[in-house]
């Protein structure tokens, strides 16, 4: 194919082999099969050791860092949903899980508004685990409406609301590329009125 007719994913992403399939039981499959055929695969074990010591590095800072501050009331198998702005760079980066789809997030399209319905959705599945969402205020009012299910289902749930009363991630944006500061901020309601409300 060529031209702009290729499928959005050809046009960045140039795959010398595709594999269609559930993702579970793909790796599971490739993972055998690749079993003691990688040329290199120690450079691997380095490099998660790496990210770890990084992220136990971030663990002894001085400065406020809001993942730190969640590990450090999360049990293991508590459940974190993140929504998406400039904090969830430190929990993507940074918090360290010790149990499988314990930090649930959107990496790539980064849908913001997920955060809340996310954390709905794992306390309905694991009603006896502790769940956080943790939400900036932008990403937080896109979807708060859904606080009306999460109190009619009474699900427990801890929502962790990040206020700059703005767009951080996006005014941060703005800002390095010396664009005028426009349009990114806003104000709020009460959240804590909101919430007994
Ligand atoms: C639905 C949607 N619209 C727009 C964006 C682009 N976007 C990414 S982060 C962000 C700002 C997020 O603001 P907030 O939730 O308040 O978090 P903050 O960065 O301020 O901590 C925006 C507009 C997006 N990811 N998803
Ligand atoms: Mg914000």
């Amino acid at each position: 194919m060529s031209g702009t007719s290729r499928p959005l994913s050809s046009r960045s992403i140039f795959p010398q082999a595709e594999v269609i399939g559930d993702l579970g039981p793909t790796l599971k499959l490739l993972a055998d099969r690749l079993e003691g055929r990688l040329p290199n695969a120690k450079a691997l074990i380095y490099l998660r050791q790496g990210i770890l010591a990084r992220i136990a590095d971030r663990e002894l800072e001085a400065r406020f860092t809001p993942q730190r501050i969640v590990r450090a009331v999360m049990p293991t198998d508590g459940i974190l949903a993140l929504d998406n702005g400039m904090y969830k760079i430190w929990f993507a980066r940074n918090y360290r899980t010790h149990v499988a789809n314990t930090l649930l997030l959107d990496n790539a399209l980064a849908t913001m508004g997920a955060g809340l319905p996310s954390a709905m959705m794992a306390s309905m599945l694991y009603p006896t685990r502790r769940v956080m969402a943790v939400c900036g205020d932008g990403g937080f009012m896109m979807n708060s409406q859904e606080l009306e299910t999460a109190v009619r289902l009474r699900l427990n749930l801890v929502i962790l609301l990040i206020k700059d009363d703005a767009y951080g991630m996006i005014r941060w944006k703005q800002a390095i590329d010396r664009f005028t500061d426009f349009g990114m901020t806003f104000g709020n309601p009460d959240f804590v009125k909101y919430a007994e409300a």
